[in-house]
């Protein structure tokens, strides 16, 4: 009896302890700033709308990526800038549409840094206000500011423009060079065997796709036939560096353990990461943990990969008690593409997946499924759980960030859509102005204008529609969200309109570009 009373005591007063440490806390915050939140963008590489459950996909589960989508604001009508890579890559970090830069084109992997070293960027914004910065992952902004001596310090690059951690693939996994870059530095380099890299000519010796089929474990389309790397051929030549040379099947795991570490050794003060998962663009290497997860091949398989790693993200930040205090933003580059250089079945085991939802186009393209992508916004305990139709693009990253961290950095491109991304507003963009290799189209409202543009209708190779057409093209997107009937004609006074409002904002001579080949 005794014994019990003394217990009944002692856990009474741990309560009472407790219960007055917890009320203190609670009196120390008061009168206090807000806490900043860790910001996390987690970016994926070509894919689409329907690629993820959430957004409707029945062929595949994303549970983890869903679990985001369910449980923070769901945007419908989110955009990337661009239907390809640089350019929407350039507008994120930038908050500057991509059209406004001339040489915001896909990249080779030797091209010079895109972004101005004077230029405000999202990573320099919040360093100024307390933030640690890191990127793990795909850059493809360019590397140097002329011939890169790949051997040396790799600048300036991502830590010039306001990164103060980066560990990166310089452009896409079909190109060279095929190493890890950190912090400036070839990752495992040997300096006995120092790397070279070209995109006009082969070092002698070295065998290629074209030349060496034989060597391939994965055939690729001529531009995609270059020097070859695990078996498959990149595009762009490449000597030496080979204790450097990255294990495709490995990417995931290794960027996926970077962001990881990032996340650790950063985890007392507020930090920004931009991890930026390599799937599902090709080359497709799903790590044999996930070879066959799906019936659709690697295409389906890396989705699944990255999925995975996204799932195993979230967990660490979970355990590192990270989880309440983090604002993460998920999307992807560009529109989904199933043949992009590579013989991988994608197009053969597709089934009854529709990469694309209910949207025409792709990757490349001007129709709608070349930039309307997953957009996802989840701070666990913040934002209540709701799908938005907001018009939202990822340039407006840029101003709502600002916003959130009481900077004063805005730019004339990026709106601070702030309260539509954390689900308190339904209020996004009145328009946006699209753009897929170079040519532009305009959203405004239900309704979208793509001017006429020369060069191929469709991309043959892939089976996709690029947008170009003789004549103006007028959607309405409500009514017709796979914009199968032009209104042009039928509605001339809607698509004076658009012109009017287009030019505006955009100046005119935009319809002298015409779309390159990529097939
Ligand atoms: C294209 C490549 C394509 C892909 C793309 C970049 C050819 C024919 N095609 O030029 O395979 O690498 O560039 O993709 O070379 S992106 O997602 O980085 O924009
Ligand atoms: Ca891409």
């Amino acid at each position: 009896m005794k014994t019990y009373k003394i217990v009944a005591q002692t856990l009474l007063g741990l309560i009472l302890l407790a219960s007055c440490k917890q009320q203190a806390r609670e009196e120390k915050n008061i009168g206090e700033e807000p806490k900043k939140p860790n910001i996390v963008f987690i970016y994926m590489d070509d894919l689409g709308y329907g690629d993820v459950s959430a957004y409707g996909a029945t062929e595949i589960s994303t549970p983890n990526i869903d679990d985001l989508a369910n449980n923070g604001v769901k945007f419908t009508n989110g955009y990337a800038t661009s239907a390809t890579c640089t350019p929407s890559r350039y507008a994120l970090l930038t908050g500057v549409y991509p059209w406004r830069n001339k040489d915001a084109k896909i990249l080779p992997g030797t091209a010079p840094l895109l972004i101005d070293t004077t230029q405000v960027t999202l990573p320099k914004m919040l360093k100024s206000k307390g933030y640690h910065t890191g990127i793990v992952g795909k850059w493809h902004l360019g590397l140097g500011s002329g011939v890169v001596d790949w051997n040396g310090h790799i600048a300036p690059g991502p830590n010039e423009v306001g990164f103060e951690y980066s560990y990166i693939m310089a452009a896409t996994q079909d190109r060279v060079p095929t190493v890890y870059i950190n912090n400036g530095y070839v990752d495992n380099l040997d300096p006995k065997d120092p790397i070279q890299v070209s995109y006009d000519k082969n070092f002698e010796g070295e065998p290629t796709g074209m030349d060496h089929p034989e060597l391939l474990k994965m055939k690729g389309d001529p531009q995609h036939s270059n020097t070859i790397v695990n078996g498959v051929p990149r595009i762009g030549f490449m000597k030496g560096g080979e204790s450097a040379r990255w294990v495709d099947e490995a990417m995931a795991d290794t960027f996926l353990a970077k962001a990881q570490n990032y996340v650790r050794d950063h985890k007392n003060e507020p930090f920004f990461l931009y991890y930026a998962l390599q799937q599902p663009h090709v080359p497709r290497t799903p790590n044999s943990r996930f070879v066959g997860a799906t019936t659709m091949g690697p295409r389906g398989d890396v989705i699944k990969e990255a999925d995975w790693c996204i799932g195993a993200f979230i967990k660490t930040l979970e355990e590192e008690g990270l989880l309440e205090n983090t604002l993460i933003f998920v999307s992807s580059d560009n529109g989904p593409v199933l043949n992009d250089g590579y013989e991988d079945s994608a197009i053969e085991k597709l089934g009854n997946h529709k990469p694309t939802g209910d949207f025409r186009g792709g990757k490349y393209s001007l129709f709608e499924a070349g930039t309307r992508i997953p957009f996802i916004v989840y701070w666990k305990g913040k934002i209540q759980p709701k799908v938005s139709n907001a018009i939202v693009s990822q340039v407006d990253w840029f101003s709502s960030l600002s916003s959130l961290v009481q900077s004063d950095a805005t730019t004339h491109d990026s709106e601070n859509l702030l309260n539509a991304f954390l689900g308190n507003s339904e209020e996004g963009r009145e328009n946006l102005i699209l753009e897929a290799t170079s040519r532009t189209a305009f959203r405004q409202g239900d309704w979208v204008m793509i001017p006429p543009y020369k060069g191929p209708k469709i991309l043959t190779n892939k089976g996709i529609e690029t947008g170009n057409s003789d004549q103006f093209q007028l959607y309405n997107l409500k009514e017709d969200p796979h914009q199968d009937e032009n209104l042009a004609e039928s509605n001339p006074e809607k698509l004076q309109e658009m012109i009017k409002a287009f030019e505006a904002l955009r100046g005119s001579g935009y319809g002298e570009i015409s779309q390159p080949e990529f097939d």
